[in-house]
């Protein structure tokens, strides 16, 4: 199931100034790195996209306290508190979505951005969200995925609240859950893993009977045996990933 793209990553504003060190520091933030990295590997590994999105405001916007609005000036375009954290896996295939470029508060991935266009073409039909901040950013990104008619992991591990006031974290999960978001853990996504391990194991089994009976194998035999079992070990890959699907 090669082609079988129907789930998306969303990695929300994982960017140095949400990052302790920051200027608009979320607590803990910089530990969603780790999570984040690992499922980016795998969807990268599977073929499947990844979207990071950055806060990518001009120096002078409502949205920040200074010109009327919330909050303290951050992410500015091309500065290093815009950069993405120096630990955020990077690759070519990663799309990147800009957002906040006006002088109004928008904190989804969706908001005034082609998200939704380049996800309905690559006919995804669910996202896994995480990232900066739940109680923001990854919040109303959750909220209009589901809008868009997404099904939607809400990776709660993966992501950290900025708490202008104590317990918005928790409310923001409340919220997301209420609104039809399935709360998941990204550490604990056991169809997510459990094929290759199947794999890993069937894999080992083979080298074991080829070393045992390689001795009486011609080289063409070899050949063939190694072929068939490529092809075995490439369906069960592909049958685990579809089933993840199911
Ligand atoms: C965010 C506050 C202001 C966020 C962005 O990424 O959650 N929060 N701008
Ligand atoms: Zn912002």
């Amino acid at each position: 199931m090669v082609n079988d793209k129907k789930r998306a990553l969303i990695v929300v504003d994982v960017q140095n100034d949400f990052c302790p060190g920051g200027t608009l520091a979320v607590e803990h933030g910089n530990e969603v790195v780790e999570p984040l990295n690992k499922l980016m590997e795998e969807f990268l590994r599977r073929g499947e996209p990844v979207f990071k999105s950055r806060d990518w405001h001009p120096p002078q916007t409502k949205h920040f306290s200074e010109y009327g609005g919330t909050w303290p000036i951050h992410c500015v375009q091309n500065t290093s508190g815009a950069e993405f954290h120096p630990g955020l896996l990077d690759d070519k295939h990663i799309r990147i979505v800009s957002k906040g470029l006006g002088d109004e508060d928008s904190y989804s991935a969706f908001d005034g951005t082609d998200l939704a266009l380049q996800l309905q073409r690559l006919g995804v039909e669910e996202v896994w969200v995480g990232g900066l901040a739940t109680d923001y950013c990854v919040k109303n990104t959750v909220l209009d995925a589901l809008k868009h008619g997404l099904r939607v992991k809400a990776l709660k591990d993966a992501m950290r609240p900025v708490e202008l006031q104590a317990g918005d974290g928790e409310r923001a999960i409340d919220e997301m859950r209420r609104a039809g978001a399935e709360i998941a853990t990204a550490s604990q996504q056991p169809e997510f893993t459990a094929s290759d391990q199947v794999v890993a194991a069937y894999l080992k089994g083979i080298d074991r009977t080829l070393l045992r009976d390689n001795l009486r194998l011609t080289v063409t035999e070899r050949f063939e045996r190694l072929m068939s079992l490529q092809r075995f070990a490439d369906d069960l890959r592909a049958a685990g990933k579809h089933s993840t699907h199911s």
